[in-house]
């Protein structure tokens, strides 16, 4: 018997299988092993912070628009269940930074942080099957991540624990899952997979840019 069809297979699934060597980088990047390991390069943990702050403030700004778009009830229960789940997590992000001493709203970001975040803002105008891809696949991509080092981070006792928990908590891979659903099944559009695509090189170079500075 021949294989399933691919119409059977979710589209969050087949985005995922698509970029199976990128995502598998994303789940195995130095940065995040560092952080469970507690083995960061000087800096780049404040690095982070501030970048992922920014990130996170411009991502919900991209999230409200998504909202926005949503064409019926079920999506927008998701999508603004999202939306509040990032206020403690920007509470988080403020008190870290201000017990580093770190002002964020003196930073400026450049090369991959700002070009991310201009990428999430701008792919709301191609619309809502668009944007719905990208935002499950910025979402999934930090719950994989973060779930692939959270046992490591237990045993070793991590600094970063806070932030990795946040992450790999199961109420966030439900979360991720429930964005998946909204995908719908069959083949994503070529629009669909070049955004996705984006998204997983724009995690490695984000990640790339705070851990070497
Ligand atoms: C997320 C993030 C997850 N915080 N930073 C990057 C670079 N990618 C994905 O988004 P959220 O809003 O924190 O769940």
């Amino acid at each position: 018997m021949s294989a399933a069809p691919a119409a059977s297979t979710s589209t969050a699934e087949q985005l995922v299988a698509g970029q199976a060597q990128l995502w598998h980088k994303c789940l195995t990047h130095p940065f995040v092993l560092a952080t469970a390991e507690d083995s960061l390069p000087p800096g780049a943990f404040d690095r982070w912070l501030l970048a992922d702050h920014h990130f996170v403030v411009q991502f919900r700004r991209f999230l409200a628009g998504v909202l926005a778009q949503a064409p019926d009830e079920p999506a927008r229960d998701v999508l603004a269940g999202g939306i509040t789940a990032l206020t403690p997590e920007l509470a988080l992000f403020r008190e870290q930074l201000a017990e580093r001493g770190l002002a964020p709203h003196t930073y400026r970001p450049t090369g991959a942080a700002l070009a991310y975040t201009s990428f999430l803002l701008a792919s709301l105008a191609d619309g809502y099957g668009v944007a719905a891809a990208v935002l499950y696949g910025v979402e999934k991509a930090y719950f994989d991540a973060w779930t692939a080092v959270r046992e490591r981070a237990a045993l070793t006792s991590s600094p970063y624990r806070g932030f990795i928990d946040n992450w790999s908590a199961p109420a966030f891979g439900a979360y991720a899952d429930d964005l998946g659903a909204l995908l719908g099944q069959g083949a994503p559009t070529p629009q669909q997979e070049q955004a996705f695509a984006q998204v997983v090189s724009f995690e490695l170079a984000f990640w790339d840019e705070v851990h070497t500075g």
